[in-house]
């Protein structure tokens, strides 16, 4: 299979991504963009569909398939260099501020393990993230009662919004460590959000900043077809 965002159309796009699940589910392996073989595990996945989560959803949610690798999916990066890197928190804020690498490093670090859930069906366990939560970035910025939505920038223009109480739930972070290591370049080198109960396109890579708003703003692929809230146990994949 080659790049599934290739197709010069927003339609040939989402028909490739389509067919991408449909391979997905009869069990093809799947080929990484870049080379590499990712395989879906039936084991793991059948262990997994076994579990129920702590808030008592099941662990595995509909229509995935456990992976046994966080795969990269690509997407333009942006410059992986710590020395390079900005991110500004900004909107509805009383106090908006601008961290740089160092600066990201001295806020209190919070690890979170959890499962991701891509919408080409795959999930992948377990994955230990380390940085700094959403909720600690908008408690030293003071947000606004008047914000509702946070807004994901990241290199390239690449957005996502996510619903403000869920951008402060207790596992949403800036993430600059996966699995022990400093993040690899295109899993989104040197810092990405993670939004683990959003299927992961709502967790941009490369990330540029965080902007708090009152009214919602659709994202890079939530204006290309996808489901705006996206939550992977009511299979909110497609608008
Ligand atoms: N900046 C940026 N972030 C992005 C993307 C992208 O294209 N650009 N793709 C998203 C999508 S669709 C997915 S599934 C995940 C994939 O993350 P991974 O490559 O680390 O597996 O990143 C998300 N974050
Ligand atoms: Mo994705």
């Amino acid at each position: 299979m080659t790049d599934i965002r290739s197709p010069s159309s927003d339609l040939l796009r989402a028909i490739s991504r389509r067919d991408f699940i449909q391979r997905a589910a009869t069990g093809t392996v799947i080929t990484a963009l870049g080379g590499g073989y990712y395989f879906l595990n039936d084991r793991l996945t059948r262990e997994a569909q076994a579990q129920t989560r702590a808030d008592g959803r099941p662990r595995v949610p509909p229509g995935q398939r456990v992976i046994e690798a966080l795969r990269p999916m690509g997407g333009t990066p942006g410059s992986p260099n710590p020395s390079e890197f900005r991110l500004r928190i900004s909107g509805e804020v009383e106090r908006p501020f601008e961290l740089d690498f160092a600066g990201l490093l001295a806020l209190p670090q919070t690890d979170v393990v959890a499962d991701v859930h891509c919408v080409t069906a795959w999930s992948c366990l377990d994955a230990r993230w380390r940085g700094v939560l959403i909720r600690d970035l908008a408690e030293k910025a003071g947000v606004k009662k008047s914000a509702r939505h946070v807004i994901f920038e990241a290199a390239h223009g690449y957005t996502a919004n996510v619903r403000l109480e869920e951008a402060l739930a207790p596992d949403v972070l800036v993430a600059h460590r996966l699995d022990g290591r400093a993040l690899a370049r295109p899993h989104g080198a040197p810092a990405r959000a993670v939004v683990p109960s959003l299927y992961f396109w709502k967790s941009p890579k490369w990330l540029t900043g965080i902007r708090f708003t009152s009214r919602d703003q659709p994202g890079y692929w939530e204006v290309r077809g996808y489901n705006n809230h996206a939550d992977p146990w009511l299979e909110e994949r497609y608008a």
